[in-house]
């Protein structure tokens, strides 16, 4: 079905805004007022390579600090996990903390990762199959900020969620309310919700976090512009942008921009875009949440925080919260 309508296309072709979402987005953010790109659109091959880089940074502490805790703490998270319960995990992105909580966890009778890649998904599936003999590893290919099925055999064994990493940073408030509605519709009654949270600290340490000394969050961001260059035949001259990030305390979270260093023009999929000197993209916020203030977030979507770990250092959490009897 696929190869007769290929044939009817030219070869080669750019992608137009209504095949693809990223030139969709691309061409929309580059539209606005002011310039914005989602953060979502960092994470092409190249991008995600980056970013694993970034979580091996001596000044990117959530990483460490989030599997510090998951080690340390299995034992207590793995306690209040229902016995017998599917494990949903949101968005399958690192192996190292699902494998810490899977080990203390040997009451799990399932394993269900969602993810877009469903290639990246099968390949993990069969490592996670052949050290975790017992553990049924269903994995779901969707995009877990909307609704989708679970799988047939897991629909009558107990849910407990996890979505580490501190990924909800990147929702703003209310579209992180809206994640954690639909996350409590798709594991239901009785379920559990082990979630990363990144926490409000000192302004120094936040902003070395994303501004690291050897400029890898720096060609993390740039590479968004790369992408474009690659996948949208954009024409961006990546040493005419500079990388920005910064804490803005009033609303707790760390912003990213791209900077143009000079008044110029850019065309991406065949739309010009004009820059002024010192005009930024925005492309990505990070929430930072108080322990308090995630717990009222959370609350809001029908979840009742249970308990809260922190590091040693205090820098980041993890929370389990359930659902109120009344959802
Ligand atoms: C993957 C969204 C948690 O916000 O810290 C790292 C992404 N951006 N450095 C974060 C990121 C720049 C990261 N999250």
């Amino acid at each position: 079905m696929k190869r007769a309508a290929a044939k009817l296309r030219p070869l080669l072709k750019k992608p137009q805004a209504e095949e693809s979402p990223f030139a969709a987005d691309a061409i929309k953010g580059l539209s606005a007022k002011p310039k914005y790109m989602s953060a979502k659109h960092f994470y092409d091959a190249e991008g995600s390579r980056l970013f694993d880089a970034i979580t091996r940074l001596p000044e990117y502490y959530p990483t460490r600090s989030e599997i510090e805790v998951l080690r340390d703490k299995a034992g207590e998270i793995a306690d209040l996990l229902p016995e017998g319960a599917a494990l949903v995990e949101f968005g399958s992105g690192s192996t190292a903390k699902i494998r810490t909580l899977l080990a203390a966890a040997p009451k799990l009778a399932a394993y269900v990762p969602v993810d877009i890649s469903a290639q990246y998904l099968e390949a993990e599936a069969a490592r996670l199959r052949r050290d975790f003999p017992k553990l049924a590893v269903l994995p779901v290919a969707a995009d877990f900020t909307k609704p989708f099925e679970l799988p047939a055999k897991v629909r009558a064994l107990p849910r407990a969620g996890f979505f580490p990493g501190s990924t909800i940073g990147n929702f703003e408030p209310l579209a992180a309310v809206a994640f954690l509605r639909n996350a409590a519709r798709i594991l239901g009654r009785g379920a559990v919700l082990v979630i990363g949270v990144d926490l409000v600290k000192d302004a120094r340490t936040l902003n070395a976090a994303y501004n690291d000394a050897a400029g890898v969050t720096a060609a993390f961001n740039l590479n968004l512009l790369a992408r474009m260059n690659r996948e949208l035949g954009g024409t961006f001259d990546l040493s005419a942008f500079a990388h920005r990030a910064f804490y803005n305390r009033e609303r707790q979270r760390i912003e990213m921009h791209l900077v143009s260093r000079k008044r110029q023009k850019v065309s991406v999929n065949g739309a010009a875009f004009e820059f002024e000197r010192g005009e930024a993209i925005h492309t990505e916020n990070s929430y930072k949440y108080t322990p308090e203030g995630f717990a009222s977030l959370a609350r809001q979507a029908g979840w009742l925080e249970r308990a809260l770990w922190t590091d040693a250092a205090g820098y980041f959490s993890v929370r389990l919260l359930t659902l109120k009897r009344d959802f």
